[in-house]
């Protein structure tokens, strides 16, 4: 008993390991502004030429990234249509929870950040305030040993939210990301124009939580930000069973769960 227990549960683990490692999943719902702009109107409005970016058929699923060659990269403030918006903080976060900011509550649109990532682990933060809007002075930041892999938070009242969605309250997704087709010209208010490549995401998030009625409008516009010189890496790999390993544990964890479900049906209530 003890051991068709313990197995079972490895193999629960293991389903489990692989869906969060599957976060791509469908395209997130948007509701109705409260701003009265959508991020698909915000996002025309910056587009010079090219085609538009299609923010429901675009969504990338997209949750942690590490740096190219060049070993740094820049981020752009888009904007950011929000109540809280002069309280909401933008950053990076490593796999063991460690933040590094690169927008505090006085920046805004046209702001840039530089981050390097140094071959000992350190990553430097240097970020500078640009017209229109606030021009906060110069922040330079150091971080020991924080890596290079990293995905996205925002800090807001309601507490901080991820782009790997399990690290959210009830797994809710509260950002959507978007990678550069090398064919879109965008101009972010204050900057030169350019193509978005493919190296370069807008990661957009929402502000408020999710899912519980009343409280978010997912519009997604909340906070919305450009970075170059990053690309995807996926979910925590060295957690994840080799792909034969992670299959046929998917298949014995899918016919225990079954199994269990035989029993189970009527007291799971399965959240969306
Ligand atoms: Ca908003
Ligand atoms: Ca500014
Ligand atoms: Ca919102």
């Amino acid at each position: 008993m003890n051991r068709f227990f313990t197995s079972t549960t490895v193999g629960i683990l293991a389903l489990g390991a692989v869906f969060a490692s599957g976060e791509v999943a469908t395209a997130v719902s948007f509701g109705t502004s409260s701003d009265g702009l959508s991020l698909q109107n915000l996002l025309d409005e910056l587009t010079v030429s090219g085609p538009k970016i299609d923010t429901v058929n675009d969504q990338t699923g997209f949750n942690l990234f590490t740096n190219t060659a060049s070993s740094g990269s820049v981020a752009t403030f888009m904007f950011e249509i929000a109540g809280n918006a002069s309280l909401n903080k933008f950053g990076i976060y490593n796999p063991s929870g460690i933040k590094a900011e690169l927008f505090a509550g006085i920046n805004d649109v046209s702001d840039g950040t530089t981050v390097n990532f140094l071959g000992n682990g350190d990553v430097t933060v240097s970020t500078i305030g640009f017209a229109p809007g606030n021009e906060p002075d110069p922040i330079i930041k150091k971080y020991t040993g924080f890596g290079n892999i990293f995905g996205f938070y925002l800090d807001t009242p309601e507490g901080t939210f991820y782009t790997q969605n399990s690290l959210n309250p009830n797994g809710f997704q509260q950002a959507v990301v978007y990678q550069g087709n090398n064919q879109t010209e965008l101009q972010i208010a204050g900057r030169s124009p350019g193509r978005f490549t493919s190296n370069e995401f807008i990661i957009a998030f929402e502000d408020l939580l999710r899912g519980s009625s009343g409280n978010s409008d997912s519009d997604f516009q909340d906070l919305v930000v450009l970075v170059e010189s990053i690309t995807p890496k996926k979910d925590d790999v060295a957690s994840i069973p080799e792909p034969g390993i992670a299959t046929s544990l998917l298949a014995f964890g899918l016919g225990s769960f079954a199994w269990i479900l035989k029993g189970q049906r009527k007291k799971l209530d399965i959240e969306r």
